[in-house]
């Protein structure tokens, strides 16, 4: 390595690191244990590996598949955002850009890993909430604890059907559903390479609990939208950001910040899309395309393989996240998936892609001014 007279304050810079991607196999359901449906995953937690059996041809054909973490079914919500996503909510506080994405088969565990279960009004965090909650209120223990000088942003959107909503804005309630969204959205180039969401609200935030109150307006104004179309929930992308800026007690005279964004971001259910990426199935039939989905997948097969050509620009949550594929961002994918035997094929195309995502690789650079 060169020696530059000029200590370099970031110390991680330039070194690339992989797409951390973790598997996350959910429980049978109540359901589904009543209907006594037969199971084809097993995971092994210590030796990071997940094995699908597979009868082919009345030949047991075993697959095992390693990630950089596995959860089974008995994985708690907690456990989860102790053991994989807190390390990354920490580096978002060094002043990272990291992105956490949920990816799978509708059914899954998607949300329930990303947002979780009910949420009891004050107190404490109920034992389902997910990695949304529970960034929120790591956040805001660790800036207390340090008693930092800090400022933060949230914003919420959905991406369905390409079009974006916001769910943080503030409902015109004289003006019908359709119409309520105050500003236009748009995509913007920042000149840096990155892309700004446009017209969306950014509420700045000082609690938890003020924070808790949006979620709860982002997740009605959702079922709002949901209701008009049903099935939307599974087809549309959700992402959740948090910006934060926390000024460093200056060492000698210059004033140092440190600002760090996180990204979580739920995916639209990944089934119908094949493992070469394209739509199949009765969604080819229907015309559903997911174009947002299937550029991801593309996205990734074109870093995997090192082409000179990544189509970022051919869908909306490729532009959004196009910093988190190959970029300078910290990024997580959480693959899900069911340990029914019903659901292997739609399993194993899950594995196929979350495995390929593995050898995607970033290079990290903390943001400081
Ligand atoms: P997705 O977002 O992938 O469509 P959901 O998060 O809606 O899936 O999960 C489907 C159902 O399974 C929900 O009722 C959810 O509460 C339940 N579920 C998912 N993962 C788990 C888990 N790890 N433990 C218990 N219940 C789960
Ligand atoms: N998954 C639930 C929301 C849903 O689909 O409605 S759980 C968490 C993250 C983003 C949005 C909502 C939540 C959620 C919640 C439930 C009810 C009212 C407001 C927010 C939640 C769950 C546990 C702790 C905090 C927030």
């Amino acid at each position: 390595e060169w020696n530059s007279n000029r200590p370099d304050k970031d110390t991680n810079n330039n070194k690339e690191v992989n797409i951390q991607v973790l598997l996350r196999c959910r429980p049978l359901c109540d359901d589904e244990l009543k209907m006594n449906v037969a199971k084809a995953v097993t995971c092994n937690e210590s030796k990071r590996e997940v094995t699908i059996w597979q009868n082919v041809a009345s030949k047991q054909v075993d697959r095992v598949f390693t990630f950089d973490k596995v959860f089974g079914p008995k994985a708690q919500q907690r456990s989860i955002y102790d053991q994989a996503i807190s390390p990354i909510v920490n580096d978002v506080l060094e002043g990272f850009n990291c992105t956490v994405f949920a990816y799978g088969q509708t059914g899954t565990g998607k949300t329930y890993t990303m947002e979780g279960g009910m949420r009891n009004k004050g107190g404490d965090l109920p034992a389902e909430a997910g990695v949304i909650p529970r960034a929120v209120r790591h956040i805001f223990d660790s800036l207390e604890a340090q008693n930092a000088d800090y400022n933060m942003k949230v914003t919420f959107l959905e991406l369905y059907n390409e079009e974006i909503t916001d769910l943080l804005a503030t409902e015109d309630f004289s003006k019908p559903l359709e119409e309520r969204q105050k500003r236009p959205i748009s995509l913007m180039e920042d000149g840096r390479g990155s892309v700004v969401v446009r017209g969306l609200e950014e509420e700045t935030v000082y609690s938890a609990n003020e924070i808790y109150n949006l979620l709860e307006r982002g997740a009605a104004r959702r079922r709002t939208a949901d209701t008009l179309l049903n099935k939307r929930s599974s087809r549309s992308h959700s992402v959740f950001s948090i910006t934060i800026h926390v000024k460093e007690s200056a060492i000698g005279d210059e004033e140092l910040i440190k600002c760090g964004k996180l990204n979580l971001v739920d995916l639209a259910g990944s089934e119908n899309i094949s493992r070469s990426g394209v739509r199949e199935g009765r969604a080819r039939e229907a015309g559903e395309i997911n174009k947002s989905l299937l550029t991801l997948g593309r996205v990734i097969n074109a870093l995997v393989e090192h082409s000179v050509h990544v189509p970022y620009r051919d869908s909306k949550l490729t532009r959004i996240l196009r910093d988190s594929l190959g970029g300078k961002t910290k990024t997580c994918i959480i693959a899900t998936i069911s340990p029914s035997a019903h659901c292997l094929e739609e399993t194993l195309g899950t594995l196929d892609y979350a495995y390929r995502a593995k050898n995607i690789k970033n290079k990290p650079e903390a943001n400081q001014k």
